[in-house]
C-alpha cells in the first residue's frame, strides 16, 4: 500500500466510526453478549490458566468460491465468541495467569481496511470501540499477534515451571502459525478446549436466555411442522416449515442439519437429506434445533402422517415416552448421564411387554440417552462428569424397528436445577393427544402473497 493509500485508508476509517457506531454482532436479534459476562468468563479461565497461558483463535471467512456458503454464514468459533462476544474473522485472544486475581488478557483484531469495507461495510478494528464491546483495555492489531506470543512462550519456556500453554487455534488457517511459534516453545503445549469444556458446560444467566429463546422457536417450529404434515408432502416441505419459523423467528440458522425422517427413513438416527414424500399410515421423525446467538436447540418429536398414531404406534410412542418420564424424574445434582440412560432402559425393560416379541423393546434403543447441549449441539464437557445446577442435557430415548419401518424418538431438553431438572421444552406438544391436536389445526406461519406486506411474519387463521 502507497503512502498516500495509507493516509487515505486511515482517514477513512476515522470517517466510519465516526458516522456508524460498530457493534459487537451487529444486528443479531439475541443482542451483544454483556460486558460483564464476558469479563466474569475470562476471569474464572485465567484462574484455570495458573501460571501458564491461552491463546484462542477465531474463525475465518468462508470463500464462495470453495466453500459454497449460501448464506452470509460466517460463524465465530465457539471459545473466541464465548470469551469475547465478537464476531470478528483474524483475531486472537491471549489470556495469561499471574498472582490470584491478576492475569492480562489481550485481543488482536485486524486492522481496518477501508478499501474492503466498500464491499463488506465497517468491521471493528483495533481501538477503543473494542475495548467498550468487549473490556478488554489492551486491544492491539492482529499483526503483532506473532512477536508478542513469540516473546510470551520465551518467558513461559525459560521460568522453567510446569506451567503450560493452552491453545485453541480456531480456523485452519491459524494453524500453521500456531505450530510455528509452538515449535519454538520448550514447555508443555495442551489444547485450550480442555480448560473450556468444563467451564461451558455449566451455563451462566445470558447463556441459558439464548437456549430458552432457542428451545422457545424450536417448539414453535414443531407445531407448524405437525400443522402442516400431510400425506403426499415431501419431506422438503416439513423442513421449508421448520426453518421460515426458525428464521422468522430470529434464529440465525439451524443448529444441525434438520432430520425430517419419513417411514423408513425414521429408523436412520441422522437421515437429513428429506427429500422423500410420505404416505398415509407412516411415522415422521423431525429432530430439530434452531440457533439462537450461537446457542442451539435440539428437540425431536415423532408424528403420524395422517394425523393419528396406529394402534400399534400409539403403543410403542408411549413406551418411549414412559422410559423418558421415568429418566426425566432421575435428574437432579450428582447423577450422572449413564445412570440415566439406565433408568430409560430399565423402564424399557419393565414395560415392553410382548410389544417387541419376547425380548424388551430396549434392544432397539441404539443410542445414548444423552448429551451435552449448548453452543454445540453435542456441547463440550466430560460425559463422567455429575449432574450440578446450570448443566443443560437433552433426554432423548428411541426405539428404532427397521422391518417395521417404525422409528420413534422423543429429545426434550433438560436444566439441571438445585432440587431436579426443568423441562426447557414443555411448550413443543409431546403426547399423542397432544400432538393429533396441533396436527388438526391449520399452519399459522406460512404466508401467502398477499400477507407479506403484513409487519407479523404469521398469517392469522
Ligand atoms: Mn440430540
Amino acid at each position: 500500500m502507497s503512502v498516500l493509500a495509507r493516509a487515505l485508508a486511515a482517514t477513512m476509517a476515522g470517517t466510519c466510526l465516526a458516522i456508524r457506531a460498530l457493534s459487537a454482532q451487529p444486528g443479531s436479534p439475541a443482542g451483544p453478549v454483556p460486558v460483564e459476562r464476558l469479563a466474569a468468563r475470562r476471569a474464572a479461565l485465567i484462574e484455570r490458566v495458573g501460571g501458564g497461558m491461552a491463546i484462542f483463535g477465531s474463525e475465518e471467512l468462508r470463500d464462495i468460491e470453495r466453500d459454497y456458503p449460501q448464506d452470509s454464514d460466517f460463524r465465530q468459533d465457539n471459545h473466541f465468541f464465548y470469551l469475547t462476544g465478537l464476531e470478528t474473522p483474524a483475531s486472537w485472544l491471549v489470556l495469561r495467569g499471574g498472582e490470584p486475581g491478576g492475569g492480562t488478557v489481550t485481543l488482536y483484531l485486524p486492522p481496518r481496511d477501508p478499501p474492503s469495507e466498500r464491499w463488506t461495510g465497517p468491521k471493528l478494528g483495533p481501538g477503543p470501540e473494542a475495548t467498550r464491546l468487549t473490556g478488554i483495555t489492551d486491544v492491539r492489531s492482529a499483526e503483532a499477534f506473532e512477536s508478542d506470543v513469540a516473546a510470551w512462550l520465551a518467558g513461559l519456556g525459560r521460568s522453567g515451571s510446569a506451567a503450560a500453554a493452552y491453545v485453541s487455534q480456531g480456523s485452519p488457517a491459524h494453524r500453521e502459525l500456531i505450530k510455528r511459534l509452538a515449535g519454538s516453545y520448550r514447555g508443555s503445549v495442551a489444547d485450550a478446549a480442555e480448560l473450556l469444556a468444563q467451564m461451558r458446560l455449566v451455563k451462566d444467566d445470558e447463556e441459558l436466555r439464548r437456549l430458552r429463546k432457542a428451545i422457545e422457536i424450536t417448539g414453535e417450529a414443531h407445531r407448524e411442522g405437525m400443522r402442516l404434515t400431510a400425506a403426499g408432502l415431501f419431506e422438503y416441505h416439513v423442513e421449508a416449515a421448520v426453518e421460515y419459523v426458525f428464521r422468522a423467528s430470529g434464529a440465525e440458522r439451524v443448529g444441525f442439519p434438520s432430520i425430517i425422517g419419513s417411514g423408513p427413513n425414521s429408523v436412520t438416527l441422522h437421515y437429513d437429506k428429506n427429500r422423500r414424500q410420505t404416505r398415509d399410515g407412516e411415522l415422521v421423525v423431525i429432530d430439530i434445533g434452531a440457533e439462537f446467538g450461537y446457542y442451539t436447540a435440539d428437540v425431536t418429536r415423532t408424528i403420524p402422517v395422517s394425523g393419528t398414531f396406529t394402534p400399534r404406534q400409539r403403543a410403542v410412542y408411549e413406551l418411549v415416552l414412559g422410559a423418558q418420564e421415568a429418566a426425566l424424574k432421575a435428574v437432579r445434582p450428582g447423577v450422572t448421564t449413564k445412570e440415566l440412560d439406565a433408568v430409560a432402559r430399565v423402564y424399557m425393560d419393565g414395560h415392553s411387554g410382548d410389544l417387541c416379541g419376547s425380548q424388551s423393546c430396549s434392544r432397539y434403543f441404539v443410542h445414548s440417552l444423552s448429551h451435552w447441549l449448548g453452543m454445540d449441539v453435542h456441547d463440550v464437557g466430560d460425559y463422567q462428569s455429575r449432574l450440578e445446577p446450570g448443566m443443560v442435557l437433552t433426554i432423548e430415548p428411541g426405539i428404532y424397528i427397521p422391518d417395521e419401518e417404525l422409528g420413534i424418538r422423543i429429545e426434550d431438553d433438560v436444566l439441571v436445577t438445585s432440587e431436579g431438572g426443568e423441562l426447557l421444552t414443555a411448550e413443543a406438544p409431546r403426547t399423542p393427544d397432544a400432538i393429533e391436536a396441533v396436527m388438526r389445526e391449520p399452519p399459522l406461519w406460512l404466508r401467502s402473497p398477499e400477507d407479506a406486506s403484513s409487519g407479523d411474519p404469521r398469517r392469522r387463521p
